[in-house]
């Protein structure tokens, strides 16, 4: 576990890449409490990124993987669009699916995995944007939830298909004018968070990425009790600057100002009694281990 696994052999040292001896130094893999503050010096977190300068995915996606609470055994499964330009980036595992098959490809590497690895814990995650995740991967999407495979599905939601240019998805808000939809979206933005909620997800929320605190909590949250409960799904608004004319600098504005109360960002969450039963027991295990680690004694089985 932790940095055993990228440790360099002591006659390789001075050959391997700069990049590859700055992870090993670097890397947070290991570290219990990691989180969106280890971003700026954590090797495995992004550094540079091929999106548009100022790109709210950009920031999105650096929380996310500070957020991961085991990112040496993650893999994440992306899909084509603006989010799979940076996963060259990140050194943790992951898989670019055909576009929509994400959820399909998760679902299949998730029991793999606890075929291969039965007493380790092993997170997938999808990411991918709302073309991908509400149009044409939906029913993929769709039919994990309903089959209640275990793992978290993360749609960045810029309400439109960026990577090609700007034609209306099936979150775009009703009434949105884009270049490749002249006279404006004709139907409402799709409630994906309820549909997650009625096809099985144990865990949903729907957020921007203006509070980093708040990522993080809604990422564990949801890893932690797809390991252990059932599907889970996060929707977060990463706005395309380029495509709504706004200014590299202007992408947390935008943010801020689609999440007040009645806006279509306003922060949401639901969980079923069973998962916040189990994060209750979570919570109660880590105070447990907190006390016994300051007095000296041991910790109790089972309790990391
Ligand atoms: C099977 C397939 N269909 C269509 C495409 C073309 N394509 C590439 S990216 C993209 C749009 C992606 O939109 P979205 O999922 O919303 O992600 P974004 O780029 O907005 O982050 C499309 C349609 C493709 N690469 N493969
Ligand atoms: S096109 Fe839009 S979503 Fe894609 S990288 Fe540029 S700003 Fe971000």
């Amino acid at each position: 576990m932790g940095k055993d696994k990228i440790k360099i052999s002591k006659d390789l040292e001075d050959i391997m890449p700069v990049e590859y001896r700055e992870l090993v130094a670097d890397a947070t893999y290991g570290k219990e409490n990691r989180g969106w503050k280890d971003i700026g010096s954590a090797k495995e977190l992004i550094e540079e990124h091929s999106l548009c300068a100022g790109c709210p995915e950009s920031i999105a996606f650096r929380y996310v993987l500070a957020s991961l609470p085991n990112p040496e055994d993650t893999v994440m499964v992306g899909s084509t669009g603006c989010t799979s330009l940076v996963f060259p980036h990140v050194a943790v595992h992951n898989i670019h699916s055909l576009f929509g098959n994400q959820n399909a490809v998760a679902s299949g590497l998730k029991r793999a995995l606890k075929v291969r690895f039965p007493e380790k814990e092993k997170d997938v995650v999808v990411l991918a944007g709302d073309g991908a995740t509400v149009d044409i991967g939906l029913d993929m999407t769709l039919q994990s939830w309903f089959r209640q495979e275990k793992f978290t599905t993360i749609c960045f939601d810029n309400e439109l298909y960026a990577n090609t240019g700007g034609q209306e998805s099936g979150l775009t808000q009703k009434g949105f004018v884009m270049k490749m939809a002249p006279q404006g979206k004709k139907f409402n933005k799709v409630r994906m968070p309820e549909i997650a909620r009625e096809s099985g997800c144990a865990y949903v929320a729907i957020l921007t990425v203006s509070k980093p605190n708040l990522v993080e909590r809604v990422l564990k949250n949801a890893i932690l009790i797809a390991r252990t409960i059932g599907p889970t799904y996060v929707q977060i608004y990463t706005p395309c600057i380029l495509e709504i004319g706004k200014q590299s600098m202007e992408g947390l504005q935008e943010m801020r100002d689609s999440e007040g109360p009645a806006d279509r960002f306003a922060f949401r969450e639901f969980i079923t009694d069973e998962a916040k039963a189990f994060l209750a027991e979570l919570d109660a295990k880590k105070k447990l281990a907190a006390a016994a680690a300051k007095i000296g004694t041991a910790v109790p089985a089972g309790v990391k």
